[in-house]
C-alpha cells in the first residue's frame, strides 16, 4: 500500500467537511471504538508491572519500572517505532516522516506512579501516542514530519527529591545534583539508575536541540471534576498550576506517655498537628490555591512514647506564582512560630519549584480545530496537577489534552476512564498531529 503524505493543510474547516486522505478520515470519524479498545488493552498491559502486589505502586527506576519500560518498548517496536530506553530510563520511540529534517513532534507523559496508583495517570498520554503512530501505520500513512513518543520515568517525583527530572533532561536542564538524592532507604539516585541499568554519566547528552522539534503534545487524564461536570469527553489544557515542595522536619522530646506531665512535654507530633492546620488554612484562605501534608513519619513511634521527631513534607501549588510563593513564606513563618511557642526544633528545606507554565497558543489552536473536528465544543481549563509538559515547555512549544476521569478521581486505584472517551482522545490525537506535522 502506498504512503499517502498529507498536503500541506491550510487553515480549514472542521474535519467532517475537510479534504482529509479518506483513510485518515475514515480512522478519525470511526465509531467502532478499535482505537479506544487498543488504548484499553495497552494500559492493561502495563498496569500489570507493579513494586507491590495488591496494588499499583511504580516508583522511578524500581523494578516494576524497569518492567514497564520494557514493556514500553515492546508497545513501541510493535507499532513500528525504532525505540530505545535512554540513560535516564526513558523510553523513546521515533517514526521518520516523509521529510526526516523536518523538525519532529514529540508525544508523551510519564509510565512512573504514585503509591497505591491508578492505572491512567501517565500511562494513558504514553499508550495514546502509541496507538496513533500504530494507526497511521496501518493506514499507510506517512506523516510529513518525524514523531518521537517518549515515556518519562520521573514524572510523580516520589522516590527522590527531584523536579521531573527525566523530561528536564531532555530540555537541557537535568541537575547533577539529582544524582546524589537519596529515597527513604538511603538509596541515591545515581545507584539506583546504575542498577536500573541507566548511566548517570550521559544525563547531560539527553538534551534535545530546540531546533529540531515543532512542539510536543500530552493527553492525560484530568485529575479532576470539570469534564464530568460538563460532559466531556476531553478539554484543552491552558496552563499548568506552580508548585513548591519541601521536606519538614520537627524535632522535640521523647519521654514517657504516662508519667510527663502535658505542660512539661516538647511533643513533635502535637507540634506537626497544629503545622498541619497552619496548611491546611494558607490554602483554603486564597484563590485557587491549594497545600497539602502527605507524608508524615514519627519516631520512635510507639504508643506509649511521647514523639521525639516527626518528618513531613508540604506540596503548595497555584495558578499564580507570587501568589505561591507569599503563601509558602506565610506558612513558614507560622509553623516557625508554633514551634518556637512549644519549644520544638523546625526545619523547612524546599527541594522542588515549578513556575505556573502556560501551553503554547498555536498547538491549543491544533487541538481546538481537532476536538471541534469531533463535533466537540473545546473547553479549556487550568492543569491543578503537575506534568512533564512544564519541562518540555523549555525545550519546545507544548500542549496537553485532558481526557474525562470517572468522578475527577486521581492518585487513586479507582481511576477510571471509559472506552469511548479513550477513543475520542485517540481521534483527537490522530487529527492534531495531522495538523500539526505538515
Ligand atoms: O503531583 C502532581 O501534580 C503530579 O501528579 N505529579
Ligand atoms: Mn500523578
Ligand atoms: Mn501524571
Amino acid at each position: 500500500m502506498g504512503f499517502v503524505i498529507w498536503r500541506h493543510a491550510p487553515a480549514h474547516p472542521p474535519l467532517r467537511s475537510n479534504p482529509v486522505p479518506e483513510t485518515l478520515g475514515r480512522m478519525t470519524n470511526a465509531t467502532d471504538l478499535t482505537l479506544g479498545r487498543r488504548v484499553m488493552a495497552m494500559i492493561e498491559e502495563l498496569a500489570q508491572y507493579t513494586d507491590e502486589p495488591g496494588r499499583l505502586t511504580r516508583l522511578y527506576l524500581s523494578d516494576a519500572h524497569r518492567r514497564a519500560a520494557d514493556a514500553t518498548l515492546r508497545l513501541m517496536q510493535q507499532a513500528g517505532l525504532d525505540a530505545h530506553i535512554d540513560a535516564l530510563g526513558s523510553v523513546v520511540g521515533r517514526v521518520e516522516g516523509a521529510d526526516p529534517k523536518a523538525p519532529a513532534l514529540l508525544v508523551g507523559s510519564h509510565i512512573d506512579s504514585v503509591v497505591d496508583a491508578g492505572r491512567y495517570d501517565g500511562n494513558l498520554g504514553v499508550v495514546l501516542g502509541i496507538v496513533a503512530v500504530e494507526a497511521l501505520k496501518q493506514h499507510g500513512m506517512k506523516p510529513p514530519c518525524p514523531i518521537e513518543i517518549v515515556a518519562f520515568g520521573d514524572e510523580e517525583n516520589v522516590r527522590f527529591p527531584t523536579n521531573l527530572s527525566t523530561s528536564q533532561a531532555l530540555a537541557g536542564r537535568f541537575d547533577p545534583a539529582w544524582l546524589d538524592g537519596q529515597d527513604q532507604d538511603g538509596i541515591a539516585l545515581r545507584d539506583a539508575l546504575i542498577r536500573f541499568g541507566g548511566d548517570p554519566g550521559a544525563a547531560a547528552t539527553l538534551a534535545r536541540d530546540p531546533a529540531r522539534y515543532r512542539g510536543y503534545l500530552e493527553v492525560h487524564i484530568e485529575q479532576g471534576p470539570q469534564l464530568e461536570a460538563r460532559n466531556l469527553p476531553v478539554g484543552i489544557v491552558s496552563a499548568i498550576n506552580g508548585i513548591t515542595r519541601a521536606r519538614a522536619s520537627v524535632v522535640g522530646e521523647a519521654g514517657h506517655a504516662g508519667t510527663v506531665p502535658m505542660t512539661m512535654r516538647r511533643d513533635a507530633l502535637a507540634a506537626v498537628a497544629e503545622m498541619i492546620g497552619i496548611v491546611e488554612r494558607a490554602g483554603s484562605t486564597r484563590t485557587d490555591t491549594v497545600a497539602t501534608v502527605g507524608v508524615a513519619q514519627v519516631q520512635p513511634g510507639a504508643i506509649n512514647v511521647i514523639p521525639a521527631r516527626v518528618d513531613f513534607t508540604l506540596d503548595a501549588r497555584s495558578p499564580d506564582d507570587a501568589v505561591r510563593l507569599a503563601m509558602v513564606e506565610d506558612i513558614v513563618t507560622e509553623c516557625r512560630a508554633a514551634a518556637q511557642r512549644r519549644g520544638v526544633d523546625f526545619t523547612i528545606e524546599p527541594f522542588m519549584e515549578s513556575p505556573a507554565t502556560p501551553m503554547d497558543k498555536g498547538l491549543i489552536g491544533q487541538l481546538e480545530e481537532a476536538t471541534r473536528g469531533l463535533g466537540i465544543e473545546p473547553l479549556h481549563l487550568s492543569s491543578g496537577a503537575g506534568h512533564d509538559a512544564v519541562a518540555m515547555a523549555n525545550l519546545c512549544p507544548s500542549a496537553m489534552l485532558f481526557v474525562r476521569c470517572k468522578g475527577g478521581i486521581s492518585h487513586n486505584p479507582a481511576e477510571s476512564i471509559t472506552v469511548e472517551d479513550a477513543d475520542v482522545a485517540a481521534r483527537v490525537l490522530i487529527d492534531a498531529i495531522r495538523r500539526i506535522s505538515v
